[in-house]
């Protein structure tokens, strides 16, 4: 039997994936701190990317109307789920450093993947309400969950990006307490427009949403969502993990998935 080594605290399965102390510049702190996000650029190299894109039609075709089962499906949009165990290559997605330190920067403690999808919005379809990945939170209270998008495909104007409203993580309640239409264009609201390969993470108690794709290609990413360690995950990862993820990942990445 082999004994495989233990981690036990998010500060050493970060130190072990390469987070270091300056990993994240004053600014990106500023910025997830001040306006609840910040976009990191060439994070996926060309390589990555075409296998990313490869991949995720590959498991698109596999999966045909079952694709995002495990978790959720939405109208107007293709999603997958369980990209943990759906190839090697998604493994430097939940693991990268750089994220991970933005992630445990909103977080403040202790933390573990919630879940791992993909999300592209079809031609003509794909807008959102703005919403938080939470319920309710007073307006003192520590910040629970932490999501992160990569962009599979550039996102523009026009294809479906991601919108986000600036400093609204600081608010107490939900988008329904201050709007009267939460799908509805925001004053304020900012797009993530961005080239293929970065990546936004966001503090998921941001107002943010998927928006109308008016072009004719879908709008590929992949969201790999985080929670502090005292919830339940979307996708129980111990539930999901198959032999042959568990054989190949790290202990950190062990950790991270908390299987
Ligand atoms: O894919 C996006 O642009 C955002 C998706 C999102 O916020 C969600 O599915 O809850």
């Amino acid at each position: 039997m082999t004994i495989r080594p233990k981690i036990s605290k998010i500060e050493e399965a970060l130190q072990q994936l390469g987070v270091t102390p300056d990993i994240l510049s004053q600014e990106e702190r500023d910025g997830l701190d001040h306006d609840g996000y910040v976009v990191f650029t060439d994070v996926l190299s060309p390589v990555q990317l075409e296998g990313l894109r490869e991949k995720y039609e590959e498991l698109m075709a596999r999966e045909g109307m079952n694709a995002g089962k495990e978790l959720h499906q939405e109208h107007g949009t293709r999603r997958l789920s369980d990209l943990v165990n759906k190839g090697e290559i998604f493994d430097a997605i939940y693991t990268h450093p750089k994220v991970l330190a933005a992630v445990h920067h909103v977080l403040q403690r202790d933390f573990k993947l919630s879940s791992l999808n993909g999300r592209d919005a079809i031609p003509g379809e794909g807008l959102q309400a703005l919403h938080a990945d939470w319920g309710t939170r007073e307006a003192d209270e520590q910040f629970h969950v932490c999501n992160s998008i990569w962009l599979i495909d550039e996102f523009t104007t026009e294809n479906g990006a991601t919108r986000v409203v600036p400093g609204t993580h600081r608010l107490a309640g939900s988008p329904s307490d201050y709007l009267d239409d939460p799908a509805a264009p925001h004053p304020d609201e900012v797009l993530i427009v961005a080239p293929a390969g970065s990546v936004g993470v966001f503090n998921s108690h941001l107002w943010h949403g998927g928006t109308l794709n008016r072009t004719t290609h879908p709008r590929r990413a992949l969201h790999s969502y985080y929670t502090a360690r005292e919830h339940r995950q979307q996708l129980e990862q111990a539930e999901y993990l198959r032999k042959r993820t568990d054989d190949r990942i790290s202990p950190a990445a062990r950790y991270l998935l908390d299987v």
